[in-house]
C-alpha cells in the first residue's frame, strides 16, 4: 500500500523543481538536464510560474491544438510501411470479437511512424514475449518454486490468430523467462485455438488445466491438460487429456458462446466446481458444473449469475476475498467472513466488470451486495484499457494476484512494423477496501518496488491556481510516481458548488478549467506541451457541501499522431474524510498506470508521443483549478528495466 513514508524517503535528496533550457523540437539529443543551484532553481521557478498564464492558456486554448511557431514535422528515418502482407486479425469470424483497435472511418492514418519512435514503445518493466501477438492471461499459478505465466499468443505474426499458449516463469513476478509453447494447435478439439484456460492445484499438489479449444469447425469446447512430468518445476510439456474435449456446449447455448473456464474451487459435498462465460440472447451468464475428476462433469441448474443486456461474458472469474484480513483467500475458502467477487470480460465493450456479492455454495448461485452495481453495470477493475485479466491465488505470499491484458491502441499497420503487440500489466494484489467495504483495492505487487532507482523528492509545493511546474527528473521514459495532494480547506469551505455533474470523458479533460480542479501530474510529456498525458483529480461541490471527487487521465494530446486513440478516461474515487488525495502512476514507455486513494480507482493508458520520447519526456506537476491553491508532495523513481 501507499504510505505517508512512501512520500520521506530519508536517502532521498529533496530538489526543488526548476525550468530548463528547452529543446530543439523534434529532436532526440541525449544530453542530460542542467542541474541547478537551489537560488537559482527559486529564481527559476518563480519565472515558470509567471509564464504559467502562457501554458495554461495553451492548454486551456479551445483554438488549434498547437502552438503555430513549434514544428510539428518529423523527418522518419523509416516509414512504418509493412514490408509483406500479413493476415490481419481473424476474431470475429472464429467466435471471438474483434482483438485489434481500429481508428474511426475517415481518420487519417498515414502518420509516418520512424523505427526510432516505435523503438521507444517498447516497455522496460511489463512482461512481453520477445515478438509477435499477445492477448489474455492463462493459468496463472505459483509452482515448486516459480511463478507460471501462460498467455493467448500468435507465434507468426502481431495480429491475432491461430492461438496457442505462451509460457514463461519468474522467481518473482518482475523477472521472467520465456520458455517454448505449452500447447499447440495440434488437435481437432483446438485446431482453430487453444484459448483462455486457467490452472487448479489439487490437494496432493497435482496440476490441472482446462482451457477453451476452437474445434476444427470453430466450436467452443473445454479442454483438459496436465504436466507431463509433475516433478519439472518448469513445467516445460503438457499431455491433452486423451478423452477431450471434456465439455461441449450445452443445449440452448451457442457453439461460439461457451468458453474460458475458470479455476476450479471446492463444494460443501467435496466435488469441484467451475464456471463458464456464455450468454443467451442479450443476457451475460455463468454456468456452473460439478466434478469430481475433471473428466465428466454435471451442468447444475440455474447459473452462477445472470444479468441482461450485459452479452457475452468472456473470462469470468470467482473467488473469495477476506472481510477482515490483509491477505489474500484459496480459491475454496468460504464462510462467514468472507465475501465473493464475480468478474466478467464484457465483449460487447471490452472492459472488466467486478461486483462484490455473496456465494450460495449449496445453491452455486451467487448475489450482489448492490443490484445497481450489479457485473457489468457497475465497477470496474480499470478504466482505462484492461481486458481478460484474471487473478491466481498466490500460496508463496498469501496474496491474491491480478494480471491483465493490455491491448494497443495503435493502429495494426503500427504492430505490423513493430512486430510485436500487447502487454501485461503490472500483476496486482487485490484485498477488500476494509474502509469502503464497496470496492475492492488494486495495487501493483510489491516486487515491483525492486526496480526503484535514483528518487527525486518535490516536497510541499504550493501550487496556485493555473500553475504549470517542470518537475526536473534525470530521465522520465520509466517511472514509479508517488503523490499527494490538499486542496486549500478555505477555498473549498467558501465555495457554494461546483461541477456536480462532471465526468471525465465528457468535460473536455485537463484543459477544462473548474473552481477544484483539474490538478495532477502530466506524464511523457513535451517541453512546450505539445504533447502530454495528464492524471488528474478533479473535485466537484455539491449545493449540500458534499464533494465528489474523480480520478482522470487525458490522452488527448499524448501524441501529434493521428491514428492512435485519444480517449480521455476516468471515474469517480472514493475519498474519506480526512484522506489526502494520493495516487501513483508507473510510467513504461507506451503504458501509464495509474492508482487513485490506494487502489480504490484505477486506470490504464497506452499512449504513443512522438517527440516527448527518449530523453526529451519530461513530466510536469500542474494546478488547473481557476479557485483553489494546491500543495503536492511527489516522491519519483527512476525504473530499472526488468530482466524480460
Ligand atoms: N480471448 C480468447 C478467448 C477469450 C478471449 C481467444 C478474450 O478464449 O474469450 O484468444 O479476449
Amino acid at each position: 500500500m501507499a504510505s505517508s513514508s512512501d512520500l520521506e524517503n530519508p536517502n532521498a535528496s529533496s530538489a526543488l523543481p526548476y525550468s530548463y533550457t528547452p529543446l530543439p523540437d523534434g529532436e532526440q539529443t541525449a544530453e542530460p538536464a542542467v542541474v541547478l543551484h537551489p537560488k537559482k532553481a527559486v529564481a527559476i521557478l518563480v519565472c515558470a510560474f509567471l509564464s504559467v498564464g502562457f501554458l495554461v492558456a495553451l492548454i486551456g486554448n479551445s483554438g488549434p491544438l498547437l502552438p503555430k511557431n513549434l514544428n510539428t514535422n518529423v523527418a522518419p528515418s523509416t516509414v512504418a510501411t509493412p514490408a509483406k502482407t500479413t493476415p490481419l486479425s481473424r476474431g470475429v469470424d472464429k467466435g471471438v470479437s474483434e482483438k485489434a483497435f481500429r481508428p474511426k472511418l475517415g481518420a487519417d492514418n498515414s502518420f509516418p511512424w520512424s523505427s526510432n519512435m516505435l523503438d521507444w514503445q517498447r516497455t522496460g518493466f511489463h512482461f512481453q514475449p520477445e515478438k509477435n501477438w499477445m492477448n489474455d492471461p492463462n493459468g496463472p499459478v505459483f509452482y515448486k518454486g516459480w511463478y507460471h505465466l501462460f498467455y493467448q499468443y500468435h507465434p507468426d505474426a502481431p495480429v491475432w490468430g491461430k492461438i496457442v499458449w505462451g509460457h514463461a516463469v519468474s522467481k518473482d513476478l518482475i523477472n521472467w523467462r520465456h520458455l517454448p509453447i505449452a500447447m499447440e494447435t495440434d488437435e481437432w478439439y483446438d485446431e482453430q485455438g487453444v484459448w483462455t484456460g486457467s490452472a487448479t492445484i489439487l490437494p496432493d499438489g497435482q496440476l490441472v488445466v482446462l482451457y477453451t479449444g476452437s474445434t476444427n469447425e470453430s466450436v467452443q469446447v473445454q479442454n483438459l491438460a496436465y504436466p507431463a512430468d509433475p516433478n519439472d518445476p518448469l513445467l516445460i510439456n503438457w499431455v491433452k487429456y486423451p478423452g477431450n474435449p471434456v465439455l461441449v456446449p450445452p443445449p440452448g447455448i451457442d457453439d461460439k458462446d461457451f468458453r474460458d473456464p475458470t479455476t476450479a474451487w471446492k463444494t460443501p459435498e467435496g466435488k469441484w466446481r467451475i464456471t463458464i462465460g456464455s450468454k443467451i440472447n442479450k443476457t451475460g451468464i455463468s454456468l456452473v458444473y460439478d466434478t469430481v475428476d475433471f473428466k465428466t462433469f454435471e451442468l447444475l441448474d440455474g447459473v452462477l449469475h445472470a444479468v441482461p443486456g450485459t452479452g457475452m461474458w468472456e473470462c469470468v472469474d470467482f473467488y473469495p476475498i477476506s472481510k477482515q484480513a490483509e491477505n489474500g483467500l484459496d480459491t475454496s475458502v468460504d464462510g462467514p467472513g468472507v465475501k465473493h467477487i464475480v468478474k466478467a470480460s464484457m465483449d460487447d465493450d471490452r472492459h472488466d466488470y467486478y461486483a462484490i456479492g455473496t456465494y450460495d455454495a449449496y445453491k452455486g448461485k451467487w448475489t450482489p451486495d448492490n443490484p445497481t452495481l450489479d457485473v457489468g453495470i457497475g465497477l470496474r477493475y480499470d478504466y482505462g484499457i484492461y481486458y481478460a485479466s484474471k487473478t491466481f491465488y498466490d500460496q508463496n505470499k498469501n496474496r491474491r494476484v491480478l494480471w491483465s491484458w493490455i491491448k494497443e491502441t495503435d493502429t495494426e499497420a503500427s504492430d505490423i512494423s513493430k512486430g510485436w503487440a500487447s502487454l501485461m500489466g503490472v500483476p496486482r494484489t487485490i484485498l477488500l477496501d476494509k474502509k469502503t467495504k464497496s470496492n475492492i483495492i488494486q495495487w501493483p505487487v510489491e516486487e515491483i518496488t525492486a526496480l526503484r532507482t535514483d528518487a527525486t523528492v518535490f516536497k510541499k509545493l504550493v501550487l496556485e491556481a493555473g500553475a504549470l511546474v517542470p518537475l526536473n527528473l534525470p530521465a522520465a521514459s520509466q517511472l514509479d510516481i508517488v503523490a499527494e495532494f490538499e486542496l486549500d480547506e478555505a477555498t473549498v469551505q467558501r465555495l457554494n458548488g461546483a461541477d456536480v455533474a462532471y465526468d471525465c470523458a465528457q468535460n473536455g479533460g485537463a484543459a477544462t478549467r473548474g473552481a477544484l480542479g483539474p490538478f495532477g501530474l502530466s506524464v511523457l510529456a513535451h517541453d512546450g506541451l505539445v504533447e502530454h498525458t495528464p492524471v488528474y483529480f478533479y473535485v466537484a461541490k455539491a449545493v449540500d457541501g458534499s464533494l465528489k471527487t474523480f480520478f482522470c487521465a487525458d490522452q488527448s494530446r499524448s501524441s501529434t499522431a493521428t491514428d492512435v486513440d485519444k480517449s480521455i478516461y476516468g471515474n469517480i474515487v472514493p475519498v474519506l474524510k480526512g484522506e489526502k488525495l494520493s495516487m501513483r502512476i508507473l510510467v513504461d514507455h507506451s503504458i501509464v498506470e495509474s492508482f487513485a486513494q490506494e487502489g480504490r480507482t484505477c486506470i490504464t493508458s497506452r499512449v504513443y508521443p512522438t517527440k516527448a520520447i527518449y530523453n526529451n519526456a519530461r513530466m510536469f506537476l500542474f494546478n488547473n483549478a481557476t479557485a483553489a491553491t494546491v500543495t503536492a508532495s511527489v516522491n519519483v523513481w527512476q525504473m530499472k528495466s526488468a530482466d524480460i
